[in-house]
């Protein structure tokens, strides 16, 4: 369907299913604002703006990744006059677009396995520089093959600095499959791997990874977090990345009302509380140097973000399990002190002494590479004496 508007300046294409979008929505900063003036209007209230993923997807109700990938390469297709291609690796985002033979996807669209989007999107960008084309590539995927096995194609991609636009959302675990853990699931979080059983139920403490920095530690031109709460800020930051070229790298926090267990309508609130508790830094980083960081507004303790979530309902049963939020608190502490989230003098003194009490180690992971390293230790002490035991029989306690 092409929209002659026949307004001079204003795209006209031949995008199938492009829609001249009415809004009845005015003076907010949600969608429809065209109050503002047009520079900073949001990207989704042209009324000719890009539908890279249309309605018709399979996506669940509520679903964060929707949202996320259609602002996001809305975005992208906006700064490129839609002169782009997105390599999506397996996974919901993948499987909800485009159930064969059909596609939500309105752009140039590839799946590539659940590993290789990093590897497949580097590969076309060189192809279209070899053809003397200007096209700009994206790359997509969940956090399970962004952070796991996609994970080493991703740091090949970072270090050649090759011209893609990465984007990560992150719902947390691996969705597609049945809500499997990820290195991205936080610690007690329950899934269908860590189940909320035993003396400490959920995803263990200490481990996991944050790709955001380690995306930083390649020093490539930006990485930058985001969340579904502030839509604007995601497309500002995409398109600001698009303005650049070389390895990018976009984190996105999207709920995932299936795999959360919470409510569909409380996406954009989760969402907001993640970043509120100071849980979800938001921030932006070039060649490896945090430029700038979103403030919080309203400080949340982290039970209002855990609550409505039944992932973590193991945490209140009962009488609760104040040591185990009291560990997620100093996780999201540190952030605040880490990042900067909140200015000294805007902190009620109580939360400034927690957050300043914060310790380095919040998830324990050295506490636990000691504990490791003295059992390593002990068994090795074992072997030497057994061995020593054994060359020397004489020396044998049972002689
Ligand atoms: C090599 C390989 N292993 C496993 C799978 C099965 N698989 C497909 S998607 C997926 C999980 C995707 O999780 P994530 O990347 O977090 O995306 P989400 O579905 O959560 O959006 C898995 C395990 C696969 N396709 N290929
Ligand atoms: S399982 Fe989660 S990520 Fe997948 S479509 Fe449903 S809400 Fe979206």
């Amino acid at each position: 369907m092409s929209t002659p508007l026949g307004i001079p300046g204003v795209r006209q294409t031949e995008i199938p299913a492009r829609e001249h979008v009415k809004f009845y929505q005015v003076g907010s900063y949600a969608v429809g604002n065209r109050l503002a003036e047009e520079g900073l209007r949001s990207v989704q209230s042209d009324p000719n703006r890009w539908n890279t993923l249309t309605s018709g997807h399979r996506a669940c109700q509520g679903c964060g990744e929707a949202l996320g990938a259609r602002y996001a390469l809305d975005s992208a297709a906006a700064a490129s006059d839609g002169d782009l291609v997105a390599v999506n690796a397996t996974g919901c985002l993948e499987v909800f677009s485009t159930p064969y033979p059909e596609s939500a996807w309105t752009v140039p669209w590839l799946h590539s396995l659940f590993g290789n989007a990093p590897a497949v999107a580097a590969g076309a960008a060189a192809g279209l520089r070899a053809k003397g084309k200007s096209t700009r590539v994206i790359a997509q995927g969940g956090d399970g093959g962004t952070v796991d096995i996609g994970m080493g194609t991703l740091s090949g991609m970072f270090e050649r600095n090759d011209d893609v636009l990465y984007i990560c959302y992150d719902n947390q675990a691996y969705m597609n499959t049945g809500v499997q853990r990820s290195g991205a699931t936080p610690p007690t979080a329950r899934t269908a791997t860590t189940q909320p059983v035993g003396p400490k139920p959920g995803n263990r403490f200490g481990q996991g990874k944050d790709m955001a920095r380690i995306a930083m530690a390649h020093e490539i031109p930006y990485v930058a977090t985001a969340s579904v709460a502030d839509l604007r800020d995601l497309e500002f930051k995409v398109t600001k990345a698009m303005s650049m070229h070389g390895a990018r790298y976009i984190h996105v926090l999207v709920p995932c009302p299936l795999g959360w267990g919470s409510a569909s309508n409380l996406t954009v609130t989760l969402a907001r509380l993640a970043t509120q508790t100071g849980l979800f830094p938001i921030f932006e980083a070039e060649g490896g140097e945090i430029t700038s960081v979103m403030k919080i507004r309203r400080p949340a303790p982290v039970e209002e973000y855990l609550k409505p979530q039944r992932r973590f309902a193991h945490l209140f049963k009962g009488g609760g399990e104040p040591e185990v939020i009291a560990r997620l608190q100093a996780i999201a502490d540190r952030n605040i002190r880490r990042y900067g989230l909140i200015d000294e003098d805007q902190l009620d003194d109580d939360v400034l002494a927690r957050v300043l009490a914060a310790p380095e180690d919040p998830e324990g992971r050295y506490e636990a590479i000691l504990h490791a390293a003295s059992e390593t230790k002990q068994a090795q002490a074992q072997a030497r004496t057994r061995n020593a035991a054994t060359e020397n029989p004489s020396d044998r306690e049972d002689q």
